[in-house]
């Protein structure tokens, strides 16, 4: 796993989306990404709001939100993401052949290329999907990246061993869009020179797990085996839970246990 300070790894990094999110970790000093899976705009928004000064990252699944629109929805989301300087990140994870990811990643009702910072997808369809995705990002003047998901948090997940090591090999195929990792742990590569990001969901300080196959580790678990970002849902927002209390909580555990990683 990566030891460097995320400034270190900033300068020395060749994508431009990646020296962009880590800049903005340095600068507010934090490493969480809330991942809102709530299902209106308002609420969504009124999270964002009260949350976007503690994140470096925020995670969407917009196709919960049932009042979605490109003018109510993603107007205000973007200038909440200026006001308190994210990124964006849409866990569509995508899928299918690199000719269908090309046409959900930039068309239909949601147009994720057009808005969304970062994107993922799974590794069982082939290095296709990464060239499809690629293509979408043509003409798009800000930069994009995309996640590749090597690892899942849930109980059962197929994603490991050599379905792991083979997404892995995808990821090389483009050194300058695949940018890391959806993964519980390092993933490697630095010593063929990729500085991949590995952002880790499932994380929460209270809860084990849910009713659904969802586990949690907690904050020191997944930072000390290589995550440089911290994927926190019901953490944050579940009930009986205050927003920003968990938000600075959640922050102060993920940059104590990067401080800790980096000066070992
Ligand atoms: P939670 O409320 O912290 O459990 O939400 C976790 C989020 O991360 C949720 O949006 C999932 O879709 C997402 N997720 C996950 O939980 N585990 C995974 O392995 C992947 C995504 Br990939």
């Amino acid at each position: 796993m990566s030891t460097l300070s995320y400034e270190a790894r900033s300068e020395a990094h060749s994508a431009p989306v990646v020296k962009k999110l880590l800049n903005i970790m340095v600068e507010k000093k934090t490493n969480l990404c809330a991942s809102l899976d709530v299902n209106t705009t308002a609420e969504l928004l009124d999270l964002v709001e009260k949350l976007g000064p503690h994140i470096c990252l925020l995670k969407t699944h917009i196709d919960i939100i049932s009042d979605f629109s490109m003018e109510h929805t993603i107007a205000p989301l973007k200038a909440l993401q200026k006001k308190h300087n994210f990124l964006i990140f849409e866990d569509r994870k995508f899928a299918d052949i690199g000719n269908t990811v090309k046409l959900q990643y930039s068309s239909g009702v949601y147009r994720i290329v057009e808005w969304s910072d970062i994107t993922n997808a799974h590794g069982v369809t082939g290095e296709g999907i990464v060239k499809g995705l690629k293509e979408a990002t043509i003409g798009i003047d800000e930069p994009r990246g995309l996640l590749m998901l090597a690892e899942l948090s849930s109980k059962g997940s197929l994603a490991y061993g050599e379905y792991t090591k083979k997404t892995v090999e995808i990821a090389k195929s483009d050194k300058e869009f695949v940018v890391g990792f959806i993964a519980q742990k390092d993933m490697g590569g630095r010593d063929e020179g990729f500085d991949w990001l590995i952002m880790t969901p499932g994380v929460g300080l209270d809860d084990k797990g849910d009713a659904l196959g969802q586990q949690y580790r907690t904050v020191n678990e997944v930072v000390s085996t290589g995550s440089d970002i911290i994927i926190v849902g019901r953490g944050l927002y579940g009930k009986g839970r205050d927003p920003v209390t968990e938000a600075l909580r959640y922050k102060e555990a993920g940059w104590n246990a990067y401080l800790k990683r980096v000066s070992e």
